[in-house]
């Protein structure tokens, strides 16, 4: 099965996010792609309409810490919408398993604690070259999809607050 490019979406199908406000929550473990997540996330918040001033940006050690930041996040700012970013490369021990299931299951119950969507922006690959693949090479930036994610969510929350 072809892998879909993560950058690839259909602009009219993404609400204006204009005076929507979001954090994101990264992770610093393989930096050289969390980082370049990061990038897509900002830069496509920008460019649907989302002000510099309105994202706001925590670093965490490592994809683990993710769940944790993200539920600071919702507590302390006020915030739409959390993105969670990381990425977890499999190695010679279990640790990327114990990782994986913590970040999944934090995030999901993150998403059933607070009226808020958190988005699961977290890579999780064979090796550091399929990570680079979805971190802005060939399959796109999954940062890019996290922030296309987050304002649809964010915009149904709102529609279906009212
Ligand atoms: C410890 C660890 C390992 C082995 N691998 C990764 C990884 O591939 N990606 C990631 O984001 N973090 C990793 N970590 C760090 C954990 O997420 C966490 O920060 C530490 O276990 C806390 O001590």
């Amino acid at each position: 099965m072809a892998t879909r490019n993560l950058s690839d979406y259909d602009p009219d199908l993404i609400p204006d996010a204009s005076g929507m406000r979001f954090g994101i929550v990264v992770a610093d473990w393989n930096s050289q792609v969390t980082h370049a997540l990061l990038d897509g996330a900002v830069k496509t918040l920008v460019r649907h309409g989302v002000k510099d001033e309105d994202i706001i940006v925590s670093h965490v050690p490592g994809t683990f810490e993710l769940t944790v930041a993200g539920q600071w996040m919702a507590e302390y700012e006020d915030t739409d919408g959390v993105i969670c970013l990381g990425c977890v490369i499999q190695g010679e021990t279990p640790h990327f398993t114990y990782i994986c299931e913590g970040v999944t299951r934090g995030i999901t119950q993150l998403n059933l604690d607070y009226n808020i969507p958190f988005i699961f922006g977290v890579l999780t690959t064979l090796n550091l070259q399929q990570a680079l693949d979805r971190a802005g090479g060939i399959h796109g930036n999954k940062g890019d999809e996290a922030a296309v994610t987050a304002i649809k969510m964010a915009y149904l929350q709102r529609r279906m607050e009212k």
